[in-house]
């Protein structure tokens, strides 16, 4: 799969994909990560990508010309059949492992980050984005969304885990929460690990596991076991 990014912080967006899973992922060659300045396609003699807004209020908008750009070269670049573009606002449909699950189907995904107040509406008529948020709250740029689901999606990505059956694992659990985790050592300042983790029985570690993870949704989110 191919991940586009545009944005006008290349260099964070960059600084954070290179690291971890999702940075060994893309030196493995499992996924291809680009990010773009849209600063890099503005005409303007100052650089300049945003103005006041019509109509007043505070704040800028991003301009059109520079964004359309950027995307139009992205999708020269990638020269992908089809590409699907994601304007990342508080306004889109909201983030959820599902939508992930579906976007980590796609060959190409571009997504595009605003700032300011946001980017001049006929860009995004014009391209056709699709506005997804990924989560009832605001930050100050697309970036950090961009971020979440770039790293959502690459790690359904085929090799990208270190072992290949967590994700088989996870949705041989779906729908609750994980069982909690203990590694060294086996006594931490008076707490023991669980007794049935130290037993070598496989079956019955699986079964306690399977408990846990049912009692902590019920605990924490019994809303995801009523949807059910
Ligand atoms: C587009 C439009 C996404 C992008 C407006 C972006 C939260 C999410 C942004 C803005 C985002 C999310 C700029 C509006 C700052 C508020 C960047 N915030 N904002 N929930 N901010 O996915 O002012």
């Amino acid at each position: 799969m191919r991940i586009d990014i545009a944005t006008l912080f290349p260099a964070m967006c960059e600084a954070v994909l290179s690291e971890s899973i999702v940075g060994r992922g893309r030196k493995n060659g499992f996924v291809t990560i680009e990010c773009h300045n849209i600063r890099d396609y503005t005409l303007d003699k100052h650089r300049r990508v945003d103005d006041k807004a019509y109509g007043g209020g505070t704040g800028m908008v991003m301009q059109p010309q520079p964004v359309y750009d950027c995307i139009c070269a992205i999708k020269e670049k990638a020269g992908m059949e089809s590409s699907r573009l994601i304007y990342l606002s508080p306004q889109g449909r909201t983030l959820t492992q599902d939508l992930v699950k579906e976007l980590a189907q796609e060959q190409h995904l571009i997504l595009l980050c605003g700032h300011y107040e946001g980017i001049d509406q006929r860009v995004l008529d014009e391209l056709n984005a699709e506005e997804i948020s990924v989560g009832d709250y605001v930050v100050t740029g697309g970036e950090l969304p961009a971020l979440i689901i770039a790293d959502a999606v690459t790690r359904l990505q085929s090799g990208v885990l270190p072992n290949e059956d967590a994700y088989s694992i996870e949705s041989h659990y779906n729908g609750v929460l994980e069982y909690p985790q203990y590694t060294r050592p086996e006594v931490w300042r008076g707490r023991s690990v669980p007794e049935i983790l130290l037993s070598g029985h496989h079956e019955n570690i699986e079964k306690w596991q399977k408990e846990q993870a049912e009692e902590v949704t019920r605990r924490k989110r019994p809303d995801m076991l009523e949807s059910e």
